[in-house]
């Protein structure tokens, strides 16, 4: 379909009236949305359905990624962007008086995850469908996503987030296509034909019914599929006039109560939750998603054996790893395989990717409120883990019974979904280049002896369409006027940006463009929290969910002791600086919220100090997420990647910022160390213990953050004003952070990490005062930044993992 200009300022003019009953002239800005998106569907279904077609008619092997968290952030620009007409609707727009960004601004957030994980399960739906790869989501759709955060006298305080108050455009509920998820009951065995038959009875339906999102590829007509399951009471349990009146109100709390499964997101990132909720969630995901899957591949007319042939099941972290036994539940109770058969397709199908290796998000279930809650489920769980400990036995770990229990998937009375992941799958993988190798050392080692192959590292990315190309649209220009527009599909390409890093005329339009991008943030700023910051002033951003490993406490100690400094000595001499904050702390951790308030009170004193002349500025900005993440990210100078060494797994948000020009101020973990491969010693600020000096301190027991406080005026200085009455807060208020730092031996290595963090900290600085050499960086930072595009990772998954054939003329 040819598109211009005029066609499209008559379809918003004619949507308008046949869709909103109203002329332009007085329609809201949420009727303009509605148009525009209804107008987009248009461009959008027409596409979708030929993909499916295609997809059935050719029976290409697809895959599903199964995920408890979708963080799409919001979806208008980002679907005009890749059909390719956000240009031409902007300027239809501003014909029709209508600022596109004012239109974008009224999309809520699809806040359907907590931080890394659900962004990067984003990240890849957009390059599945962007480099051709035939793969779709598979999650919940809860009512309501993540918390909103406000911030109240420093304090977080969290609210709903009613992302579903107005209509979502996007999806189509296809109630059709329901499926039934059992919860309860008991199981009953018989024997039929000489073979056991397991028969579920008792329990209780849930409808899984799925709400269909497009995933609109770059410019390539492909539009894959989010499918996200809402739970429902069955109709026929519903119909309160088979009640007597006296129950009538017990109909609305059984329906109310079947639906709290995909009511609400669990806040907590990395934290696991061990809840019975938690636990329903899990299943009604896995057992709708693939019933569903199950449903598609019929239509395909292959034999029930080739199933893995053509599915490939992906579970992002262990939240899903119920799809194991779910899948043998089926393959084995309803296509009547035996077991043999049906562990020979799971165990090809499924594919595991681990986040973390914090031991608190390793999801364990009880073995008692598991079997009351899935009581087939269990059996086959203890199947599998009888069968695996036997193999165990007769193989590798003859009469080594410690062994045998370390590696079983129950043990204690819990089931290990980590365990159950790993025996279940083909493929298992790390993040990036560290974290993989520390599964394969550490936490996961007994299985990597003896699966070794089943190991493989994807080093994580991001969508460079999302993270460049939507959110820092003046410098993709550039880019584009610079090099041309290959770099789009093919983001290595962005290399040949290099030859250019010493060009001062160059250095020049990319210094004017971030200055640009700090204006914009500073109005924001101004807006949001009414602090005035100087777009002059270094922008050293620190955003991303709070936790103790990712030391946004680190951060806090630096800009104490450069407020001590000056206080003490007026000419202290420091480059102005604007500090930023942002991100969620979990509503049960007390430790982050503490954090938060310490950021929040430190921010009044220093913001309102007239003795330190606006030398520094402390901002934190409210319920950080996708969308104010695209603000923020493009305005920095420094990025904050500061986690003590092998606690993050990965980061992305380390990727994006490199991608915009910031310098990573970073330790050796996670990505940040394939950053510093990308980008060259020379270009990245690095500091604090590598992985060895910290296992072997941590492992020796020797470090004492007591003798550091002793040693070390500036931490004494500062710790102190934590307990003292520096900060006029509540007698004690912060004192539990002291008390975790000098009482519990500061367990994430702050104060052991200070004194090369300060030193790094003027590093930073003095490159930023030498500003060709900042320049410089940056471009360099932006041109080696193309590996880190989620294109190139889920290329590595399609290929690695999921073994499929891509026909896309540039991978
Ligand atoms: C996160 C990790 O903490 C990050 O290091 C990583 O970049 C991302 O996943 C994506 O791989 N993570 C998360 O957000 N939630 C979890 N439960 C576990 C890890």
């Amino acid at each position: 379909m040819r598109l211009n200009k005029d066609r499209i300022k008559r379809d918003i003019i004619k949507e308008l009236q046949t869709e909103r009953a109203i002329n332009i002239d007085e329609a809201s800005k949420l009727d303009i949305y509605y148009a525009l998106s209804s107008l987009m569907k248009n461009y959008i279904y027409e596409n979708w359905l030929k993909t499916n077609r295609q997809y059935i008619r050719n029976s290409e092997k697809q895959v599903y990624y199964f995920s408890m968290e979708f963080l799409m952030g919001k979806l208008l620009v980002s679907n005009l962007i890749n059909i390719g007409i956000k240009d031409i609707c902007q300027e239809a727009l501003k014909e029709l008086n209508i600022d596109l960004n004012e239109i974008e601004e009224i999309e809520k957030d699809q806040g359907l995850g907590n931080g890394g994980l659900g962004r990067l399960a984003a990240c890849f739906m957009d390059s599945m469908a962007s480099i051709g790869v035939p793969g779709h989501g598979c999650g919940i759709r809860y009512s309501y996503g993540l918390f909103e955060q406000k911030i109240v006298d420093g304090y977080q305080v969290e609210f709903p987030d009613k992302w579903l108050q107005n209509e979502n455009p996007w999806e189509i509920k296809r109630k059709e296509k329901s499926v039934k998820v059992k919860f309860g009951g008991n199981v009953r065995v018989i024997e039929e034909d000489g073979r056991l038959k397991f028969i579920h009875e008792n329990y209780e339906s849930v409808l899984a019914v799925p709400y269909d999102t497009p995933l609109v590829g770059y410019k390539n007509k492909r539009v894959n599929t989010l499918r996200l399951f809402s739970a429902e009471a069955m109709e026929q349990d519903f119909d309160f006039s088979n009640f007597s009146r006296g129950k009538y109100i017990e109909a609305f709390e059984y329906k109310h109560s079947i639906e709290s499964i995909s009511q609400v997101l669990y806040p907590d990132d990395a934290l696991e939750a061990g809840r019975n909720l938690r636990l329903k969630q899990e299943y009604f995901l896995v057992s709708a998603g693939i019933q569903s899957i199950m449903r598609t591949f019929k239509k395909l007319k292959k034999p029930i054996e080739d199933f893995h042939e053509y599915i490939a099941i992906h579970i992002n972290d262990t939240h899903p790893a119920l799809a194991v036994p779910e899948l043998m539940r089926i393959l084995m109770d309803e296509e009547n395989l035996g077991w043999d058969e049906a562990w020979n397709i799971t165990a090809n199908t499924i594919s595991y990717t681990n986040h973390t290796i914090m031991s608190e998000a390793l999801e364990k279930w009880d073995v008692e409120m598991f079997k009351s809650l899935l009581p087939r489920i269990y059996m086959i769980i203890s199947e599998i883990n009888e069968r695996f400990c036997r193999e165990l036995w007769n193989t590798k770990y003859y009469g080594d019974f410690d062994k045998i229990s370390q590696m079983a998937i129950i043990a204690h009375n819990q089931i290990r979904m980590a365990h159950l992941a790993i025996v279940g799958s083909y493929s298992v993988n790390g993040v990036a280049k560290l974290h993989t190798e520390l599964l394969k050392k550490q936490e996961l080692k007994d299985f990597y002896d003896y699966y070794p192959y089943r190991f493989n590292n994807k080093t994580n990315g991001i969508s460079h369409r999302r993270w460049l190309i939507k959110s820092n649209p003046k410098l993709t220009e550039l880019i584009n006027e610079t090099i041309g527009r290959d770099w789009i599909n093919l983001p290595t390409k962005l290399r040949k940006l290099l030859k250019y890093r010493n060009d001062p005329a160059f250095q020049e339009r990319i210094y004017q463009i971030k200055q640009n991008n700090k204006i914009k943030l500073s109005n924001i700023i101004r807006e949001k929290n009414g602090i005035d910051v100087d777009p002059g002033s270094i922008f050293d951003i620190h955003v991303k969910r709070l936790h103790e490993y990712k030391r946004q406490l680190l951060n806090v100690f630096h800009i104490m002791y450069l407020y001590n400094s000056l206080r003490e000595n007026p000419h202290f001499d420091i480059y102005p600086r604007t500090f930023i904050f942002g991100g969620k702390a979990a509503p049960s951790y007390n430790m982050a919220k503490q954090i938060i308030k310490l950021i929040n009170t430190l921010a009044d004193k220093v913001n309102n100090d007239s003795r330190i002349k606006d030398k520094i500025k402390i901002v934190f900005m409210e319920n950080y997420g996708v969308s104010l993440a695209e603000d923020i990210i493009p305005a920095a100078n420094v990025s904050q990647q500061i986690s003590t060494t092998t606690k993050e797994a990965s980061g992305t948000g380390n990727m994006k910022f490199m991608m915009n020009g910031a310098i990573t101020l970073a330790t050796l973990d996670g990505a940040n160390i394939d950053i510093k491969n990308a980008v060259g010693e020379e270009n990245i600020v690095v500091f604090g213990l590598n992985e060895k000096e910290f296992l072997e301190l941590y492992r020796s027991g020797s470090y004492n953050s007591m003798e550091l406080y002793n040693n070390d005026i500036r931490l004494k200085t500062i710790l102190n004003q934590l307990k003292g009455g520096f900060f006029s807060v509540k007698k004690d208020e912060l004192s539990i952070i002291y008390d975790s730092l000098i009482k519990h031996n500061d367990e994430f290595f702050v104060l052991k990490d200070f004194d090369s963090y300060v030193k790094a900290q003027k590093k930073i600085e003095n490159l930023y005062r030498n500003k060709p050499k900042w320049r410089e960086m940056s471009i360099v930072n932006i041109g080696s930044s193309g590996v880190f595009s989620s294109d190139r990772t889920v290329y590595e998954y399609a290929t690695g993992i999921w073994k499929m054939n891509l026909h896309n003329g540039y991978y």
